[in-house]
């Protein structure tokens, strides 16, 4: 099947695009380590779209005035944490009205089974979390929101693969069967990019609404409180410091955190720990983790004493995507027959 290329601004730096749900107060280290940190890299050559995904939230059940206030919350963490609203569009995907739209047009094209195979879905509804029907279709909607900007590039953690498999699936299902009129992504997995997990399950990765309160690193947490989680991080029975995933699944995501934050290489980090205990390890751990949210927390209180300025990045964002948003549904809407709103 012929891939379509970007039929807007084709000579444009290319176009990625990136959303974080608005499902706590804070993102944690695994949010920043494993996508925010690229973002920022990647704002410099690219034309980069990065979005609250509050739509996405509505899958669990939170009440309307703190969604409001993360939403609020999420977005200065991207700006506090390097995103700048001058070179990326910021925006909430409620505010593109068309994001909900194509992800019907999504729903419409996914069989009922290829929904339930995805590990997200199984993943959480095996920890408990309630099964409605958003959460099922969570992927169609990932997909419209990758598919109405013409993204070339979708910069991900290695745990959200699969849902990049399935908008590219969806992207080909659509063109071959109305015509081409959506741009295919290509995953866009940052080399060496970190996958951060829980400090109380090693096993299960770092998640907003996953991990307990000690197995997070939240970057708005007291750094007393991180020192803390830090400190009681499961680890194993042995006394070696070695970067092993598959038997010492603790101290390897430990090194992993120090590694990425200090720039240290794993080998440096093993040879500096040799004939050192675990609780070394750990306050290295905590005293790198702390140095680097400190920064980020004090440009976090003065973005939060201005809601206002926030709400006009995010207008400003909107609006930009809206542009975009509107043209991609328009060929859309033509090519799946909805007869056109007389004017
Ligand atoms: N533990 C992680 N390590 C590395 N990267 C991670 N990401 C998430 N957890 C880790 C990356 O962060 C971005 C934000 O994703 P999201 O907010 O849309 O939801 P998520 O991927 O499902 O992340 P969480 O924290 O687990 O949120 P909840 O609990 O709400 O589902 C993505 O780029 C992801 O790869």
């Amino acid at each position: 099947m012929t891939r379509m290329s970007a039929p807007e601004t084709p000579q444009a730096a290319p176009r990625i695009l990136s959303g974080m749900q608005p499902t706590s107060d804070s993102l944690h280290i695994g949010n920043y380590l494993g996508a925010l940190v690229n973002w920022v890299k990647l704002q410099d050559d690219h034309d980069a779209f990065y979005f609250v995904a509050d739509l996405h939230a509505l899958t669990v059940p939170t009440d309307p005035e703190v969604l409001r206030e993360r939403t609020r919350k999420t977005v200065a963490q991207f700006i506090a944490g390097g995103v700048d609203p001058q070179r990326s569009s910021l925006f909430c995907q409620s505010h593109v009205p068309e994001h909900a739209e194509l992800g019907w047009v999504m729903n419409c094209l996914t069989g009922d089974g290829e929904a339930r195979r995805m590990t997200q879905f199984k993943d959480k509804t095996a920890k408990g979390q309630s099964a409605n029907v958003g959460l099922l279709t969570y992927p169609m909607l990932m997909a419209a929101d990758i598919l109405l900007y013409d993204t070339a590039f979708v910069p991900v953690g290695e745990d959200q693969r699969q849902h990049l498999e399935i908008t590219r699936d969806l992207a080909g299902r659509f063109n071959t069967r109305f015509g081409e009129a959506l741009v295919v992504p290509e995953p866009y997995i940052v080399k060496g990019s970190a996958k951060i997990m829980d400090l109380q399950d090693p096993t299960s990765k770092m998640s907003k609404t996953g991990s307990s309160p000690k197995g997070l690193i939240d970057l708005m947490q007291d750094p007393a409180k991180i020192a803390k989680n830090i400190r009681s991080a499961v680890t194993d029975t042995e006394a070696e410091i070695r970067y092993d995933v598959a038997n010492k699944a603790g101290v390897s995501n430990l090194l992993i955190i120090h590694s990425t934050l200090s720039g240290q290489s794993i080998d440096e980090l093993e040879s500096s720990f040799v004939g050192r205990g675990y609780g070394d390890l750990k306050k290295e751990v905590a005293d790198v983790v702390v140095a680097a949210i400190e920064p980020f927390q004090v440009r976090m209180a003065e973005l939060l004493d201005d809601p206002a300025e926030l709400d006009r990045i995010l207008a400003s964002g909107a609006e930009r995507a809206r542009g975009v948003a509107q043209s991609t549904m328009v060929r859309v809407r033509e090519r799946v027959g909805l007869l056109p709103a007389a004017r």
